[in-house]
């Protein structure tokens, strides 16, 4: 019998009848959708120890989140109280995680009814429902003090110490990367190394501000109820520790406005849609203009810019480095989708005044 069921016994209330199938769309933890007789229940999750390796960390982060959400909840000042999180659920003895025989961290989260993910945007209201959801998230984390959380990953969303290890995966004597795709991935990134500077010399100079984040805000982390098409729920919370809320926005972003995503075979197809862009933002900034400052404002492009080139940088890297920490399906998978998203990063560059433009129009609607 797979270890998932053995684990999820553990979890699932006594006599309980399971299926548990596993869901495939996350590139680091294993996930399985785990269904009782009374209809789907829980998530449950072995945590990737390599990307991961203190899971217990995530844990209290956890539980510092749900504390923070029931206290808002309480005090009567939930702007964000329509977005749920998944409860942590515990083992019938009382645990909110188990360690198997070979050091695996499982953990099981609720399942949040009548929802469900979906792979692209394929209506405006979609991309508005995003961006509402990603507001109410910010506003009910904002005013949680950044230092109570877990950095559960060091090292994430650091774009200059990405840039540094890319160099030193990629200092082998050329003559060995014959490979053309490579050969241009290698140039795309030296050409704009400087960019991966650029939000964390905000950050060091005061301008932009440590504060709670989501850590990877991609499409299908939103969950929308089947019914109402309403988002209701932002998931995969591993992730959440002090940050930039712009690393949230340029990953939400590049995650939606791109409806070819992360693996379409022809990479000519992949592009920034402005209009999913924009409506994305102008929901988003209408659920946050109660925190939002000025300089904000000033770094939306540049982490609209950034997301994407750093993710095809660490796809990149862990392509020059054998593939250790993205799962992948076969030999090159992570140079291809390094292209994409470098594909993605050069599509915004060719609208960097369109979206400057729009992002200076919220910006004087919105930030304080
Ligand atoms: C990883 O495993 P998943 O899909 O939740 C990665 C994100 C990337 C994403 C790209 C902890 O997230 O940063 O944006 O793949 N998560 C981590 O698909 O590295
Ligand atoms: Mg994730």
């Amino acid at each position: 019998m797979p270890l998932e069921h053995d684990i999820a016994r553990l979890f699932v209330p006594d006599g309980e009848a399971v299926t548990i199938v596993p869901l495939r769309h996350g590139l680091i933890n294993d996930s399985f959708l785990v269904t009782t007789k009374s209809g789907p229940w829980a998530v449950l999750q072995r945590i990737n120890r390599h990307v991961f390796p203190k899971p217990e960390l995530i844990m209290e982060n956890l539980r510092v989140l749900a504390a923070h959400v029931r206290g808002r909840a309480v005090s009567g000042n939930a702007a964000g109280d329509e977005i749920r999180l998944p409860e942590i659920l515990k083992t019938q003895d009382g645990r909110d995680y188990v360690i198997d025989a070979e050091g695996g961290c499982w953990r099981a989260l609720e399942y949040i009814e009548d929802s469900q993910t979906i792979e692209s945007i394929k209506e405006i209201r979609q991309a508005e429902e995003v961006g509402v959801a990603l507001g109410r998230f910010h506003t009910l984390i904002h005013n949680l003090d950044p230092a109570r959380l877990h950095q559960t990953l060091p090292g994430f969303h650091d774009a200059p110490g990405y840039f540094t290890r890319f160099l030193r995966a990629s200092a082998r004597p050329r003559h060995v990367l014959v490979e053309r795709n490579l050969l241009q991935g290698l140039s795309f990134v030296e050409n704009r190394w400087g960019l991966t500077r650029v939000l964390d010399q905000a950050r060091r100079d005061g301008k932009l501000m440590i504060r709670p984040i989501h850590g990877d805000t991609k499409l299908n982390n939103f969950l929308f109820n089947k019914n109402t098409g309403k988002a209701v729920s932002l998931i995969d919370l591993d992730t959440v520790q002090p940050g930039l809320i712009h690393f949230d926005i340029g990953d939400c972003l590049r995650s939606c406005a791109n409806p070819a995503g992360e693996s379409p075979e022809d990479i000519a197809s992949v592009c920034f849609d402005l209009d999913i862009g924009r409506a994305i933002l102008e929901h988003y900034f209408a659920e946050t203009r109660e925190f939002l400052t000025r300089a904000d404002f000033e770094y939306f492009y540049d982490a609209i810019r950034l997301i994407p080139f750093e993710l095809g940088l660490r796809f990149l890297t862990d392509h020059l480095e054998g593939d250790h920490y993205f799962k992948i399906d076969h030999p090159g998978q992570n140079l291809h989708r390094a292209q994409v998203q470098f594909r993605l990063t050069a599509s915004i560059e060719e609208q960097e005044q369109l979206i400057k433009k729009l992002i200076t129009r919220f910006a004087v609607m919105h930030s304080r």
